[in-house]
């Protein structure tokens, strides 16, 4: 029986390839392929990140893409999930 954070992780997995493997590169995030997943898995974060600081989607992408290549690949992505969940327990800390 895998623990709750390993069953995290595996999921963080799983999500990441759902979105990558839909077209282009299998192993990478095309900006639509990453739109559609902070859309659809992300959007209750998002939504407090970009009503803090007005990010849109180009400016989220760039930031992402350490190693300029125009696509998001898991390493990238998961700097994005680390520093929204830096944030949500920033929130969660400020509001308890
Ligand atoms: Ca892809
Ligand atoms: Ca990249």
């Amino acid at each position: 029986m895998p623990s709750q954070l390993e069953q995290a992780m595996e999921a963080l997995i799983s999500v990441f390839h759902t979105y990558s493997a839909r077209e282009g590169d299998k192993y990478k995030l095309c900006r639509r392929e990453l739109k559609d997943l902070l859309q659809n898995e992300l959007g209750e974060f998002l939504e407090l990140q970009t009503q803090k600081d007005g990010s849109s989607l180009d400016k989220i992408m760039k930031e992402l893409d350490e190693n300029g290549d125009g696509e998001v690949d898991f390493q990238e992505f998961v700097i994005l999930v680390a520093s929204l969940t830096v944030a949500c327990n920033t929130f969660f800390c400020e509001s308890t």
